[in-house]
């Protein structure tokens, strides 16, 4: 989240596209309805009238996969009408940069493209510059060849009756949609959108999500209290798990993993070809340094390149869908599943377990016996006398049989105390990483090579207890300097000289050298005393540097005054000379009218401005309609159908079905009363008895068509599987009306399996092998299927 739930009470318009808070996240219902209770508007966006409609002001009705249309109709919407905030727009974002010459885009793709490797050389998709370097800019927006002009060009095909053709809306929701939320593009009024799932499992999920940030740029809505961009995240503490690089792409801070190509063959090609010139990560080389002095200790010196080399570097693309084709071609032979189970989450099921049942070893470390840890057993379908793989089950302690901190989507770090002691012979996550890292050390000491000398070069400092001390991991991931041994301050006191460590630098200042008696680590923090503006600066630890909405700057105008005298987050005191306000200022507290970067908000990118043109993703500068990879409809944007940079897999299992034999859109989405694959949930008797069976939710219309009624047995097929299910026939769904054609839509639950008390079908037999171009996180939410009442 650019802003954090408390906030959201500020906003005047609430966006909530592509998420249901109040099934998934309910307690942010509560600062949702505090808005509306000042008068703040909630929209819901969604394929299924979902209980956040039934909270709604506004419902609009939207089938699953066409987000981009959707917002591109409102992008084209508040230019056609004037309703953006052009002061904003022309200081704050790149709308006045100039174009390369050499940027092109027709019928569906932008220039670049190589049709054999599905890639974008991406070198057009920058900006003219003068011999100096300095990019070229027209403030008054009138040249044509500005972002400005070549952005209202890009979406003058997204006119209301052809976006709500694609999309199935009915014009006046749409226009009613359009006119509240586009209301907020004027310094009176913010809004903010929330999105989760629903946005980003898609071949297009990324841009989806960009689409959200220009129209929010376009609107003057980023940096503003009840602004933003908001991702609603999943798991209590994923924020956390992608902030500690649980993604196999980049490394603590969001910082690009190294890989095995050239740009990154030395630590001096990674800081030269990952560090721009300007822009706050032009200090990445400090936070690559201190990574590697946490990590290597003692044994990384400037002198060998901070044992850069014993780093692992990916050789491939190791997200999800691609480390089980990996695994399925024989490519990975072991696997550990450290509080996952793919079985019931992964997409394309079958193909996961034929790939699971290729391997060596298989470890699972996990509170429950889940549907993973036994995918070589008859009850999975499997034959176990032709399954060679050898399989261990690690009991885990649970959250509450624990300590450490959570991150929530707000980015606060909170730390959470033990409630009680782990059951039996379960142990914490970080009794098997303390025990696995000092047994690998152990194992390799008295070994040379390549393989031990990592392991030995390891710095793995945290007691010599059974359990880590976390007082040590703490100091760790703040970071400390190496001439003092005192904790840093935060992450502006690293440098890349090897005299500073830490493990972690956007969480650098949580636990800084403290007074004596006082409590060093602020995720502890716990004093609810509103700051000004709810932000509780007392309360936790917000990375980066405590502040609780990114990119403040531009929540005052050019002067440095908040935009409206009800909205005050930050402003300039000029008798101070510095910036003061309720939350901490993105600038440093010098920068005045004077400096050269007063009009740059955006610190994290080299030229300051937001990005309504972006030079980011691998699937073009602006985001730009293309159909799901099954959907019954051709792209009536482009003759392009399928986002023309997502990864395609063919080979076994992975059949991709059409409109002929598969009419239906399907989706999948979650329910209050379970959690996830379901182990927690499936496991705990009262919720299983809540909802006990897997349905699947199919309309009025579509039921009759099918001859189905309440809670007959049907089978829902894809071109991947069949699985059955019990019918719940409502008004929740309703037939679209897309490009003059019936398309009927359905959706299920995606949280059974043959484990635990509640048993049911596994959803995820149905969805397809294919993910995202940018992210490759899998396309969950739009796939075709079929459905036929079950015989007998
Ligand atoms: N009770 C409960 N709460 C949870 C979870 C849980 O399992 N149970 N899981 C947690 C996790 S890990 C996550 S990631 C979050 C997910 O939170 P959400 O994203 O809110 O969860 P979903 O229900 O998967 O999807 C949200 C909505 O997206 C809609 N949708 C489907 N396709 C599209 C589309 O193309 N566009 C748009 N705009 N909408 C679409 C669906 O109809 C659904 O109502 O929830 C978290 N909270
Ligand atoms: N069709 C479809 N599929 C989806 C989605 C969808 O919307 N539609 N959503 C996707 C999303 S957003 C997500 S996040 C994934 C989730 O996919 P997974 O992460 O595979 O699913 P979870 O059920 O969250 O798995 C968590 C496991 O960790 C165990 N566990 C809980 N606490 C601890 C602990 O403290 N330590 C250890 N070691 N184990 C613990 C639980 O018992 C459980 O078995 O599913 C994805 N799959
Ligand atoms: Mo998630």
């Amino acid at each position: 989240m650019t802003n954090h739930w408390i906030d959201i009470q500020y906003s005047d318009a609430m966006l909530v596209i592509g998420g249901n808070p109040a099934e998934n996240h309910p307690v942010s219902m509560k600062y949702v309805q505090k808005a509306r209770d000042r008068g703040g508007k909630l929209i819901s966006v969604d394929p299924r009238f979902t209980r956040t409609s039934s909270k709604a002001d506004i419902y609009a009705p939207m089938r699953s996969g066409t987000d981009i249309p959707f917002i591109s109709g409102l992008i084209k919407y508040a230019i056609d009408n004037e309703l953006y905030h052009k002061e904003y727009v022309v200081n704050y974002t790149n709308a006045s940069f100039i174009v390369h010459d050499d940027y092109k885009f027709k019928d569906g793709i932008f220039s670049g493209y190589n049709e054999d490797t599905r890639n974008y050389d991406r070198s057009t998709w920058t900006f003219k510059r003068d011999e100096d370097g300095n990019i070229l800019k027209d403030e008054t927006l009138k040249d044509p060849r500005c972002v400005w002009n070549v952005m209202k060009e890009h979406y003058e095909r997204y006119d209301v009756d052809t976006v709500c053709a694609v999309t199935g809306t009915p014009k006046e929701d749409f226009i009613k949609v359009a006119d509240a939320f586009c209301s907020t593009g004027t310094p009176e009024k913010v809004g903010t959108i929330m999105y989760a799932m629903g946005t980003t499992q898609h071949t297009v999920g990324s841009q989806n999500v960009r689409a959200y940030g220009m129209l929010q740029l376009l609107l003057g809505n980023v940096g503003r209290a009840g602004g933003g961009v908001n991702a609603m995240r999943g798991e209590a503490n994923v924020q956390g798990s992608t902030d500690m690089a649980l993604l196999f792409h980049i490394m603590p801070g969001y910082n690009p993993a190294p890989t095995q190509s050239e740009r990154h063959k030395s630590l001096a090609a990674y800081n030269e070809n990952e560090t721009p010139a300007s822009g706050y990560w032009s200090n990445r080389p400090k936070f690559m340094a201190s990574f590697f002095k946490a990590h290597f200790g003692d044994n990384a010196t400037p002198e060998n390149d901070f044992l850069y080399d014993y780093f692992p570097k990916s050789r491939r693309n190791n997200s999800h869908i691609a480390l089980f084709e990996a695994m399925y071609d024989g490519d990975i032979k072991g696997f550990i599943t450290w509080g996952q189970n793919p079985i019931v989450g992964g997409p394309n099921v079958r193909k996961e377990k034929a790939a699971m049942e290729k391997l060596d070893w298989f470890v699972c470390m996990d509170l429950f016996e889940t549907e993973t840890a036994t995918f070589w057993t008859k009850e999975s379908g499997a034959d176990p006398s032709k399954i060679n793989t050898e399989v261990f089950f690690l009991p885990a302690a649970g959250p509450y049989e624990k300590e450490g901190s959570v991150s929530n989507s707000g980015r606060w770090m909170q730390y959470r105390w033990k409630a009680i002691e782990p059951k039996n012979d379960s142990r914490s996550d970080a009794w098997f990483v303390h025990n696995l890292a000092r047994r690998l050390k152990a194992l390799y000491a008295s070994e040379n090579g390549p393989i031990a000398a990592p392991f030995k070069a390891l710095d793995w400092s945290f007691g010599d207890g059974d359990y880590p001390d976390v007082d040590l991991v703490c100091r760790e991931i703040n970071g400390y300097d190496l001439t003092t041994g005192k904790t840093i301050l935060n992450f502006t006191q690293l440098k890349d000289d090897g005299t500073t460590s830490s493990g972690n630098w956007i969480y650098s200042g949580f636990y800084p050298d403290a007074a004596p008696g006082e409590e060093k680590n602020r995720s502890k923090n716990r004093d609810n005393v509103d700051t000004g503006m709810n932000n509780y600066l007392n309360w936790s630890y917000a990375w980066p540097l405590n502040r609780r909405i990114l990119y403040n700057r531009a929540s005052a105008d050019l002067e440095g005054k908040p935009w409206n005298s009800n909205n005050e987050v930050i402003w300039w005191d000029n008798a101070a000379g510095s910036w003061v306000g309720h939350d901490v200022p993105d600038f440093g507290a010098a920068t005045g009218p004077t400096d050269p970067g007063w009009k740059n908000p955006f610190i994290m990118r080299p030229d300051g401005k937001g990005e309504l043109f972006t030079n980011g993703m691998t699937d073009g500068p602006f985001p730009e309609h293309y159909e799901p990879y099954e959907s019954p409809v051709p792209n009536a944007f482009s003759s392009v159908q399928l986002n023309p940079a997502a990864r395609i897999w063919t080979g076994d299992y992975n059949d991709k079905g059409d409109a002929k034999d598969f009419p239906i859109i399907g989706t999948t989405y979650r329910l209050s009363e379970h959690w996830q694959t379901g182990p927690m949930t499936r496991n705990n008797k009262w919720l299983a008895e809540l909802m006990p069976y897997m349905f699947v939710e199919l309309s009025e219309e579509l039921a009759a068509e099918k001859g189905i009624k309440e809670k007959d047995k049907v089978i829902v097929s894809s071109a991947r599987g069949e699985i059955e299910a019990y019918a719940m026939i409502t008004k929740r769904f309703r037939p679209y009306e897309i490009q003059g054609q019936k398309v009927h839509h359905l959706g299920m639950p995606w949280h059974y399996g043959y484990q635990g008390i509640a048993k049911g079908s596994i959803a995820n037999y149905l969805t397809p092998h294919i993910g995202d171009a940018n992210t490759m996180i899998p396309e969950y939410k739009a796939f075709l299927c079929n459905v036929r009442r079950a015989e007998g």
